[in-house]
């Protein structure tokens, strides 16, 4: 696939997807969402990729659904959102949370709707001190979609994520490295290469434990403490099952780096 909304590249094990409409500010199209769709295909396929990283081209990460075609009242009326969610972005945000690879997520500018969610769906995330997070729903009648009404309470309490929600306030990255939101922040220039490197050193950990503790997180956001317990009994001796765990204990054993191959 050609792709036109988004740069797609694979080196050295990192899959590296930029949204690349910087003159809108990276808002999602139709388009832009079949190219995802077609990256992530992709990425689940290649057993080289072993890690991921999502950025935006320009001055801005993502400012949420492109509003540009919706100027007429009929535009507006004609298009049904829950559709849109359903074909677009609730596949986008499943897409992400069950793959079984790392998904890193530097937020290099404004991170509004449902590119802040995005953002948010996404299993670290690091942003430019220059950076801001904004749930823009309630400024045009709409509730925090992508995963947001999820997503935010668990990452930030339910006073504060209520408050963004509907408020709409911009926060700052130091705001919302502080809350808890997100990772870290860093200074705008040395954002992309800790991105890089970052997603580097991921994509030469053990895959599959980093999928199995990204499952477990998942499953914990609904189980009891006592389903939890048997999903790690059932998740641990999957990954007591891999190469990697062997090569783990033995290059811990012979005080030697530990070389996993992903298996
Ligand atoms: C844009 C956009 C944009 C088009 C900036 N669209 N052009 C919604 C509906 C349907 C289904 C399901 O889900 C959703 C989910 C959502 O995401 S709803 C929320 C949609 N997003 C917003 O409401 C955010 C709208 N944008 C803004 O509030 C501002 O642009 C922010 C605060 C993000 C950035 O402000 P500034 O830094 O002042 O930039 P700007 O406003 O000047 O934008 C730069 C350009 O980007 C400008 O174009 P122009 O041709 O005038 O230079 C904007 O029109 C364009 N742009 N967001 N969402």
């Amino acid at each position: 696939m050609n792709y036109q909304s988004i740069l797609f590249s694979a080196d050295k094990g990192v899959a590296t997807i930029t949204l690349n409409r910087p003159d809108k500010l990276n808002s999602f199209t139709d388009d832009m969402h079949g190219e995802l769709r077609d990256a992530f295909k992709t990425i689940a396929k290649d057993e080289t990729i072993r890690c991921v990283l999502i950025t935006g081209a320009g001055r801005g990460f993502c400012a949420g659904q492109d509003l540009s075609h919706l100027a007429s009242e009929d535009a507006r009326a004609e298009q049904d959102l829950g559709e849109t969610l359903d074909k677009n972005y609730n596949r986008l945000i499943r897409t992400i949370r069950s793959l079984p690879k790392p998904v890193v997520c530097a937020v290099n500018g404004v991170a509004a709707g449902a590119g802040a969610n995005l953002a948010l769906a996404c299993d670290i995330v690091l942003a430019a001190r220059s950076a801001s997070f904004i749930q823009a729903f309630c400024k045009i009648g709409l509730i925090p979609d992508a995963g947001g009404t999820w997503t935010l309470p668990r990452l930030v309490g339910s006073a504060r994520a209520l408050a963004l929600a509907m408020l709409g306030d911009k926060i700052s990255a130091e705001q919302a490295h502080d809350w808890g939101m997100i990772w870290k922040a860093f200074d705008d220039e040395t954002l992309m290469p800790e991105a890089q490197g970052m997603a580097l050193h991921l994509a030469t950990q053990p895959t599959q434990a980093l999928a199995l503790i990204k499952r477990a997180f998942n499953a914990s956001t609904s189980n009891t403490l006592d389903q939890q317990l048997d999903l790690e009994r059932d998740l641990q001796t999957i990954a007591g099952r891999t190469s990697d765990y062997h090569e783990g204990v033995d290059a811990f054993l012979n005080k030697r780096p530990a070389e996993f191959s992903g298996k």
